[in-house]
């Protein structure tokens, strides 16, 4: 089966694929950002089950429902704040995608969508960033087969430009 990347310049919400990734943080309750518009399109029971998941570490990931999403699942990972970080940054930024990637592959999820992890309000500088989520996820591609789809979806033209430079 082929595989391809895409890419989709706006919101994430939009997209019906089997799971868009939230760029969370590590209480999963909410926030600003992807993760404000997320919780906002998928409807309060996002929350309630995001209530029972307990948290997530940095790099680390959780699967929870979509409600009223067009995508059926979201995956929630925590990046890292580039700030506050001292070691380590784009290893964990590198495990976010890599467990998204591995949950997809697990519950046999043939598309799945990307926000651009940590380059907002955790401040990752982008090309840094943008360079880690594709090489992650091609090579995860690789490993996973059956995923056929991967979006990465940018909010801006700035982001889009970034991950057109980089895919080429
Ligand atoms: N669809 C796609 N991408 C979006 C959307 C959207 N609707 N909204 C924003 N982006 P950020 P982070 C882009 O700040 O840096 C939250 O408060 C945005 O333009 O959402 O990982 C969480 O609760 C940027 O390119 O996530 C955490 O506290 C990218 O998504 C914290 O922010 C990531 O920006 C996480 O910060």
């Amino acid at each position: 089966m082929a595989q391809i990347i895409e890419m989709f310049l706006g919101d994430i919400t939009t997209l019906k694929v089997d799971a868009i990734v939230n760029a969370a943080n590590k209480s999963l309750l909410g926030g600003g950002g992807v993760d404000g518009a997320i919780h906002r399109a998928a409807g309060p029971k996002l929350l309630e089950e995001c209530r029972t998941l307990g948290g997530c570490e940095t790099g680390e990931a959780k699967l929870t429902k979509g409600y009223n999403l067009p995508a059926k699942y979201v995956i929630h990972t925590v990046g890292p704040i580039y700030f506050s970080t001292q070691q380590n940054k784009a290893e964990l930024l590198a495990r976010c995608y890599r467990n998204s990637m591995k949950i997809a592959a697990k519950k046999g999820f043939k598309s799945i969508a990307f926000p651009a992890i940590s380059t907002g309000v955790y401040s990752y500088p982008l090309e840094e960033a943008t360079e880690i989520a594709i090489h992650e996820v091609r090579t995860s591609l690789f490993l996973y087969p059956k995923i056929e789809k991967v979006i990465f979806c940018c909010f801006d033209e700035y982001t889009f430009q970034m991950y057109q430079n980089k895919l080429r």
